[in-house]
């Protein structure tokens, strides 16, 4: 078994673990990022691609934002249908915000390249981690590596490992309260090397299931329909999906559309979920290992974001002062931003998607809360301040 130490480790090499990795590495914070899979596979995963303020200026303090800056598409509104209708909301009018759309592969990307360049240690291909002593003031974590066992001494562990990490199972189940949504569709996503439909999001509402026109820069867009939980991508001809996007666009939108071939075909399931507490001793929990939102409201990699920022300035100021408030109240503090995530993602997608067995009565209060939302300012506002992000 090889020892070593370090201050912090970093349980999963995705966009929480890097950025957690980075920000403290600018403060003189030393850590190790344990990954289980490649780097070349944790790129090749397509996920989110709205970026809120919030973690545009956790970028900036990085030092990881030039590329970003460059390429990403700033966004002042969104397009919003229903049926034939559609409307905008001015994010920028009514916040003097807007976001950034701009990958998540590409800030990964990003990170994984400012961690390179100042020696981060990440390891990958790790396997069986463990976090050891959590509730003491000296925590390990051992793993194994090409069949090497290790363990690395710390002062803390971050769990960034995502849903299916190890993290948030450390934690006694008798200390944990999780809650749960299984939303009764999933996402079918396509990335095509087409232009976008539109400058801005389109979110889409119509009798036939949810829509989404996106993008990732002016040649790559990204589209996703609703689709049932047992559907398979491979069910899909990329004919078939360009008819059904059309189809549950207004007319002139679908007039416009530019197919082409799809260079990625994935179905995500939506789920709302939430554990408390993320902090357990030493241990403190990140992103996706504490909690999913539906992608609706773009709050996933946002809110795994507003996380990093608590974590980070906690650790920050323990290590400046010795004083452990910021780590004390990560927990309490983390979770008040999160459940308000998850209620504006819960709500985004309770408005724009068709459910199973969806009343008559159901539908026209959908309706009627898209009108309520197109005519009235202060509904536009209310979802503009969400959108954009809600302050840290
Ligand atoms: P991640 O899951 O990204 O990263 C966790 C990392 O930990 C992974 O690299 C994993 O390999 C590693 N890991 C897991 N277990 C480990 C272990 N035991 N040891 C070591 N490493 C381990 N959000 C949006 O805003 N918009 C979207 O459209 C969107 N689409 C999504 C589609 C899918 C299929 C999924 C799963 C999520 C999507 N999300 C979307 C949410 C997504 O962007 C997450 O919020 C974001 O990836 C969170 O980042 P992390 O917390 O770093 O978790
Ligand atoms: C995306 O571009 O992948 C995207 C954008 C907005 C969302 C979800 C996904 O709400």
């Amino acid at each position: 078994m090889s020892d070593s130490s370090t201050q912090v480790v970093i349980i999963g090499g995705g966009p929480s673990g890097l950025l957690l990795s980075q920000l403290l590495h600018v403060r003189g914070i030393n850590s190790v990022v344990l990954e289980r899979k490649t780097k070349d596979y944790v790129l090749s995963r397509i996920r989110a691609g709205v970026l809120e303020r919030g973690l545009l200026s956790l970028m900036r303090e990085a030092g990881v934002s030039e590329r970003m800056e460059s390429e990403g598409l700033a966004h002042d509104g969104t397009l919003i249908s229903y049926g034939d209708q559609m409307f905008r909301v001015d994010f920028k009018e009514h916040t003097g915000n807007s976001v950034m759309v701009y990958g998540q592969t590409e800030v990964t990307r990003d990170l994984y390249e400012a961690r390179e360049k100042t020696g981060g240690k990440i390891e990958f291909n790790v396997e069986d981690v463990e976090i050891h002593n959590a509730k003491t003031d000296a925590p390990f974590v051992t793993h194994t590596q090409a069949g090497i066992s290790h363990r690395i001494n710390c002062d803390f562990v971050a769990g960034c490992d995502g849903f299916h990490g190890v993290s948030r199972k450390t934690i006694p189940q008798d200390l944990r309260k999780e809650y749960e949504k299984v939303y009764p569709f999933g996402w079918l996503g396509i990335l095509s090397a087409t232009p976008p439909v539109s400058h801005e999001l389109i979110y889409a509402n119509s009798e036939r299931g949810f829509a989404l026109c996106s993008m990732r820069n002016k040649n790559l867009s990204r589209y996703y329909i609703q689709c049932d939980l047992s559907d398979r991508p491979e069910n899909w001809s990329d004919d078939a999906f360009w008819t059904e996007l059309k189809r549950r666009l207004p007319a002139d939108v679908a007039a416009k559309m530019v197919t082409g071939p799809s260079i990625e075909k994935s179905i995500a399931p939506l789920r709302s979920f939430v554990c408390e507490p993320m902090r357990w001793g030493r241990l403190f929990l990140c992103g996706d290992a504490a909690h999913i939102v539906p992608p609706t409201g773009a709050k996933g990699l946002n809110t795994a974001a507003s996380d990093v920022n608590y974590l980070y300035n906690g650790l920050r100021k323990f290590y400046e002062t010795g004083d452990t408030s910021g780590i004390d109240n990560y927990s309490a503090v983390a979770l008040s931003r999160v459940w308000k995530a998850e209620r504006f993602s819960w709500w985004f997608s309770s408005l724009m998607h068709r459910y199973p067995k969806q009343s008559d009565f159901d539908f026209k209060m959908q309706v009627a809360e898209l009108e309520f939302l197109r005519s009235n300012q202060a509904a536009q506002q209310a979802m503009a301040e969400n959108y954009v992000g809600l302050p840290y």
